[in-house]
């Protein structure tokens, strides 16, 4: 039962109140977002959204995303005013402020009912793709009792302006996620002023195109919202519903100007406002019967809650379900036995060959995993383990085809392992990860395992030349904090990576798998598990050791190469294999120092960017890579000009020594 209008207006003022003096009494944030929003914002969370405030978890609430992550106010407003335990008003009156759950911008780690961390406009859009199909994939495996909610979505003219808007529904309309409605902020202004500086698109035609059902509606009008609403519902297609808005709404001289985008509106204004309005109240205080209406919203939510857990009660697959929503592998689970088998009869096979080998036995084991690759899968080797594909006629099927659409793959399984009960895993070339990398960065900012199969990894590919060879890729994905990024140098270490990717709880990996054969350098079955500390040594030096060469991925076995030449001139030479270099970095001092001594000449060999390898071999160290864009040749020619074979780097390590 919808309240009376003059009592939601005022439930929508008390999140424009609460916006405008929050951002006030920071002195910075967007105030006009949210203003214009509340109206639109207030019908959503009254009459439409599943949610249960006193239990922001459960597994079939319907998902709220807001990708216009800048007006953030909005969404703190929404969870104080319905009734969530944070934010408090106290953590509101702190927004922006160091140790407050209110930050900036929304973050999916610090408040319950934050789904995503939005701000980058657009990816906010494109993870509800990925959440939309996350429910739909857990709907058709534990059906309709269990699995049934929508994921909505607040966008703003950034979002639907964004690149990845274009990837990111051109999937959802391709796919048929007909649960998944996006209300546009459609209020003609952006930072730089009216939209008609920079844009004359037609939107809803472009939506329309890609499959979309476009509905419209006066944002300020709550009965148009309601209808607009209901149409949007009642379609089988994915939903837009252009929300005409004013931005800043209730500013009595800013309003509709971008003047209300990013800055506090002023002591003056905001009194003004107030008496549009008609809000009385104080800053951060809500009148009791405006509390009592937005906590009474609540009600339907939690019924539907209490009605769900006795479905579910008795669900007979209640337990695995349980499993997959808490993100953990079924007991028992391991790939030891394979890589046994490996050991015993040693393969040479590129890493992304050994990656398809994994996940034959990964797939068969896990069921939660759900696999893609951008238009590379006979490539990326991704499909593997008898998984179908996951289509808009089947959505029970595991193997995504996400087309040439590197950055909405890479949103999207952010979105998906977001709403949880799902692994993603998906594959490009890894000089594409330039095109994914902004969703990499939130994987790794919202603590997701999100498995990034990057194959093709550097000048081995060969004949496609520098536009398709990483340089600098390895090492600026290294840089970024929470990744893990491995490039494992044979079947079993890739076996292992895998392996350590699935059991990360909280952060992504990039697996950085080569295109040519690699020989088996791992042999010994009672050496297992060594890639878990991100290094090893691999070989121990048979002479004095004098030197000591790290390598990664498809150089190692050159660096063993390198090492039985110069034992052959009577110095000793440790290899170490640099699968991880975060997980090494995670190691205790004795443990790396014993890898990397002191006393001996360390050498890095990667078929890559040197640039920053220092790091590891020190100042007086030598590295051998490639610092600068590659060729269209052979593999085997592009390695050997390149300098990237044994022969040409003993040369280089005696003269160093000696010199
Ligand atoms: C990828 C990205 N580029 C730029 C920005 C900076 N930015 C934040 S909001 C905004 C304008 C967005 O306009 P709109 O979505 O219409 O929001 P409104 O002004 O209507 O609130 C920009 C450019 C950003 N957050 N993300
Ligand atoms: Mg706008």
């Amino acid at each position: 039962m919808s309240l009376d209008t003059a009592r939601m207006v005022q439930m929508a003022n008390a999140i424009r109140a609460l916006s405008m003096d929050a951002v006030q009494a920071a002195n910075s944030g967007h105030p006009g977002m949210p203003m214009g929003m509340a109206d639109v914002a207030t019908v959503l969370w009254s009459d439409y959204l599943k949610h249960d405030p006193a239990a922001p978890k459960w597994a079939d609430r319907d998902r709220f995303v807001l990708s216009a992550g800048h007006g953030s106010m909005l969404i703190y407003s929404l969870l104080h005013l319905s009734g969530y335990a944070q934010p408090t008003i106290e953590d509101i009156r702190n927004f922006r402020q160091l140790g407050s759950p209110c930050a900036g911008h929304p973050e999916n780690f610090l408040l319950d009912g934050v789904e995503s961390t939005t701000g980058p406009l657009g990816q906010g859009l494109a993870m509800a793709v990925g959440m939309a199909m996350a429910e739909r994939h857990l709907n058709a495996e534990f059906g309709q009792d269990i699995v049934d909610h929508r994921t909505w979505v607040v966008a703003g003219d950034g979002c639907l302006m964004e690149g990845i808007n274009h990837e990111a529904i051109g999937l959802a309309g391709h796919l048929k996620l007909g649960r998944m409605i996006v209300l546009w902020d459609d209020n003609n202004i952006t930072i730089d002023g009216s939209t008609d500086l920079s844009t004359s698109e037609d939107i809803k035609a472009r939506y329309e195109a890609t499959g979309w059902h476009v509905a419209s509606c006066d944002g300020h009008d709550f009965d148009d919202i309601r209808r607009a609403i209901d149409e949007a519902v009642a379609d089988e297609r994915p939903s837009l519903v252009a929300c005409r808005t004013v931005i800043g709404k209730g500013s009595p001289n800013k309003q509709g100007t971008s003047a209300t985008h990013g800055a506090p509106l002023g002591e003056d204004e905001i009194a003004a406002a107030r008496k549009v309005l008609g809000w009385d109240a104080k800053p951060f205080e809500i009148p009791d019967q405006v509390l009592a209406d937005w906590r009474g919203t609540a009600e339907r939510g939690a019924k539907a809650h209490a009605d769900w857990e006795t479905r579910f009660a008795g669900h007979a697959q209640k337990r695995e379900f349980e499993r997959r929503m808490a993100g953990e592998l079924p007991k028992g689970f391991s790939l030891d036995n394979y890589i046994q088998s490996l050991m015993k009869e040693p393969v040479k096979v590129a890493t992304r060959k050994a990656s398809e080998m994994a996940l034959a036995q990964i797939n068969a084991k896990l069921p939660e995993t759900i696999g893609g690759s951008a238009d590379l899968t006979g490539s990326n080797n991704t499909k593997a383990g008898g998984i179908g594909p996951f289509t808009a006629d089947d959505y029970s099927g595991r193997y995504v085809y996400w087309g040439i659409r590197e950055f909405g793959m890479a949103a999207a399984m952010n979105g998906m392992a977001l709403h949880g009960g799902v692994i993603p895993y998906g594959g490009t070339f890894l000089v594409f990860t330039d095109y994914c990398r902004a969703a990499i960065r939130l994987s790794a900012l919202q603590q997701q395992r999100v498995i990034y199969v990057m194959t093709h990894d550097s000048i081995g590919l060969g004949e496609d030349g520098p536009t398709h060879q990483p340089i600098e890729h390895v090492q600026s994905l290294r840089m970024m904090p929470n990744l893990l990024v491995m490039r494992p140098a044979d079947a079993v270490e890739t076996a292992e990576c895998w392996e350590i990717a699935l059991r990360q709880t909280d952060r992504p990996t990039v697996l950085a798998l080569s295109r040519q054969n690699l020989p088996q350098v791992r042999n010994a079955p009672d050496e297992t598990g060594m890639s878990s500390k991100g290094a090893y040594r691999l070989k121990k030096a048979g002479a004095k050791r004098q030197v000591v060469l790290v390598a990664s991925g498809s150089e190692v076995h050159i660096a063993l190469e390198a090492a039985a030449a110069l034992e052959k001139q009577g110095v000793g030479a440790d290899v170490v294999s640099m699968v991880c270099t975060a997980l090494f970095d995670e190691q205790d001092a004795g443990y790396r120092a014993d890898l990397l001594p002191a006393d001996a000449l360390k050498v890095s060999v990667e078929a890559g960017t040197t640039f920053g390898w220092e790091r590891y071999v020190g100042s007086d160290g030598l590295t051998i890579g490639i610092d600068r864009f590659g060729a269209s040749a052979p593999a085997e020619d592009l390695y050997r000009k390149f300098g990237l074979a044994a022969d040409a780097i003993v040369p280089q390590i005696m003269n160093k020594l000696n010199g």
